[in-house]
């Protein structure tokens, strides 16, 4: 692969928005992106494998949990801190992004806000440090969009419960070493438990055969009459918001990070514009060129200030779950716009690893389907316009 000579496009001068910790934030993020990621990223990927090396780096940037209290070992950071860090890693990779996300926002935030005091001391440390890696079991085989569906199932035995059904398309499942699993109890409400890897009746088989986050892990989570200890019921919320809530932090993190995809693929196509000569000229001379080139930064910058803006109302507590799905659906279909635009600027040469490009291109047609597909964001706003539930 090319080395990485990315330089972040800000065209709006945004950096001036940010306060001096969101700048070292950033700018250790990026340059540990260099370091680690990139020279190692397009092999793992080649080779559809987690690198399970950058685990700690990803820890050491404060990716996992920016935005958990440091007694709990995470960063203590504000939300835009925690959406910088995500741009840089996405920047790298979507898979790599995608088990900080999980790490942070759907396995440590549930376990913080929805957990007791004796289970935030037990697992959250070990996850801020990388010690234990976790995921997040809400979709099933025959509920993704639609999880209020949900099979998935525990009966109160008395000194414990006994979880059954499956969980499919899990970020991280197959080395992880707790999951966070949503199940309905006997009267059909829906609760979070904490599983961990060992329980007898638990396995993890490992989904192959992806065109995109090939350096993710993506597996099942399996429970076959699994004894789940009472204490591990996560009891300070329950029913379908509580996952969602969880997707809601989760999501802010993608807006962000899509950006960083999108950065990258528009500064390889600049600079590839500007060195390879066609008809005697740089490429960046032909006015069709440019016109890509111009749109992206546009593109880009909207996004910027779209999520620079929503992290503000998240750190001020007035975003609403809407307004992240917009952000969410609007910055994943840019940076996967300008990653199909940027791939045919380089021609030939786009559909090598020895750039980033097709990678990133090939991760957001994930992206752009987790955490909410495109059209599921859509509905969502939707209905928040004009107050009709397309859903039910
Ligand atoms: P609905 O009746 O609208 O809502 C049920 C309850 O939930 C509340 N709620 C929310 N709460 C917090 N945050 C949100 N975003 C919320 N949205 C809804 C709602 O107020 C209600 O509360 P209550 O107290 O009245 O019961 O639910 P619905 O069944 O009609 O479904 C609505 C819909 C379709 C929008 C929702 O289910 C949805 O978002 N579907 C998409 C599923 C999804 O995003 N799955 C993601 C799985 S995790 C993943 O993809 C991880 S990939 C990670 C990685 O690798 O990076
Ligand atoms: P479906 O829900 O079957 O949707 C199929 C199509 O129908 C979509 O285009 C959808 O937009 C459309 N559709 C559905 N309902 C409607 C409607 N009402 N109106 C209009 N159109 C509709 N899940 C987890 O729980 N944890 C994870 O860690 C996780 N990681 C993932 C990692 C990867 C690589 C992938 C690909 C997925 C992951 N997911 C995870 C699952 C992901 O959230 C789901 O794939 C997603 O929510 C969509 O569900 P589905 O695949 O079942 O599609």
């Amino acid at each position: 692969m090319k080395p990485d000579l990315f330089e972040a496009p800000d065209y709006y001068n945004l950096d001036e928005l940010l306060t001096e910790e969101h700048k070292l934030v950033r700018d250790a993020a990026r340059e540990w992106v260099k370091r680690d990621v990139s020279p190692i990223i397009e092999e793992y990927a080649q080779k559809a494998e987690f690198p399970k090396q950058i685990v700690q780096g990803l820890a050491d940037i404060g990716a996992f949990g920016p935005y958990i209290p440091e007694e709990y070992g995470g960063a203590g950071l504000d939300q835009i801190a925690y959406g910088l860090i995500m741009q840089e890693i996405e920047r790298g990779d979507s898979g790599v992004r995608s088990t900080a996300s999980v790490q942070s926002s759907l396995v440590m935030y549930p376990i913080w806000k929805y957990g007791n005091e004796v289970q935030r001391q037990k697992y959250l440390p070990k996850l801020a440090s990388g010690e234990w890696i976790g995921s997040f079991g809400l979709t099933e085989p025959d509920h993704g969009s639609n999880p209020g569906g949900m099979v998935t199932n525990f009966k109160d035995m008395g000194d414990h419960y006994l979880l059954n059904g499956a969980k499919m398309w899990i970020s991280n499942a197959p080395f992880c070493n707790i999951a966070v699993v949503w199940a309905k109890n006997e009267e059909g409400r829906i609760h979070g438990l904490v599983v961990e890897r060992g329980m007898v009746g638990f396995t993890t088989p490992e989904t192959h055969n992806k065109w995109s986050l090939r350096a993710s892990a993506t597996g099942e989570l399996i429970f076959d009459n699994v004894k789940v200890p009472k204490e591990n019921l996560l009891p300070n919320k329950s029913g379908l918001g509580a996952p969602l809530g969880c997707l809601d932090s989760a999501r802010f993190g993608i807006a962000w990070g899509a950006i960083g995809a999108a950065m990258d693929c528009y500064d390889t196509a600049l600079r590839y514009s500007k060195e390879r000569l066609q008809f005697g000229k740089p490429i960046g001379q032909f006015q069709l060129q440019q016109k890509k080139l111009a749109e992206m930064i546009t593109e880009i910058t909207k996004a910027q200030l779209l999520a620079w803006r929503l992290g503000v109302m998240r750190e001020n507590g007035t975003a609403t779950s809407a307004q992240i799905s917009m952000a969410k659906r609007n910055n994943v279909d840019m940076a996967l716009k300008i990653a199909r635009d940027a791939r045919q600027m380089l021609g030939g040469m786009g559909i090598s690893g020895e750039y980033s490009i097709m990678r990133h291109m090939m991760n957001l047609e994930s992206v752009v389907t987790y955490e909410g597909t495109h059209d599921i964001h859509l509905l969502i706003t939707g209905l928040d316009v004009t107050g009709l539930n397309a859903f039910k």
